[in-house]
């Protein structure tokens, strides 16, 4: 295990119910520390952009509207293993599915469905990388 750091990205449907403290505070309450943070909207090509690996996927229009329909709030969050343990933590895509296999995950309490599924994650390594640097310059990481 190492120290590692992953992006978050409370989503627009969590935004819009009032979650972003809830939210905020179950990552600080499971230790993990923060080092940046911002509030902004993503445009439809930059939301695109964000998600390019999903460009093929049938649903990907979809999430681009959603995902620019609304402020956003993205943070790097900073723990030992943190981008399995925040994958754990935040539960499966599907909210549905979250409320049956992992209750106290944060899709299962804040999101809807499948889409609308309150926050992303990064899922390797490689995306927190990428993801990171797409949203926050050197110095917005403290
Ligand atoms: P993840 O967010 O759990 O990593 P991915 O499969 O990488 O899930 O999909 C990225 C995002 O695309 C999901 O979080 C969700 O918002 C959206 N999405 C995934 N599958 C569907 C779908 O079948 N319908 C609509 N939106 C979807
Ligand atoms: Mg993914």
């Amino acid at each position: 295990m190492a120290v590692e750091r992953t992006l978050i990205i409370v989503k627009p449907d969590a935004m819009e119910k009032g979650a972003l403290g809830k939210i905020l505070d179950r990552f600080i309450q499971e230790g993990f520390q923060i080092k940046a943070l911002k509030m902004f909207r993503f445009t439809p090509e930059k939301a695109g952009d964000f998600y390019y690996v999903h460009r093929e996927r049938p649903f990907y229009q979809e999430l681009v509207e959603f995902m620019s329909s609304g402020p956003v709030v993205a943070a790097v969050l900073e723990g030992e293993d943190a981008i399995k343990r925040v994958r754990e933590i935040i539960g499966p895509t599907d909210s549905e599915e979250a409320r049956k296999v992992a209750p106290k995950s944060i899709r299962a309490l804040f999101g809807t469905d499948k889409g609308k599924n309150a926050i992303h994650a990064s899922d390797s390594p490689e995306s927190a990388q990428y993801e990171i640097s797409f949203i926050f310059s050197g110095l917005e990481i403290v």
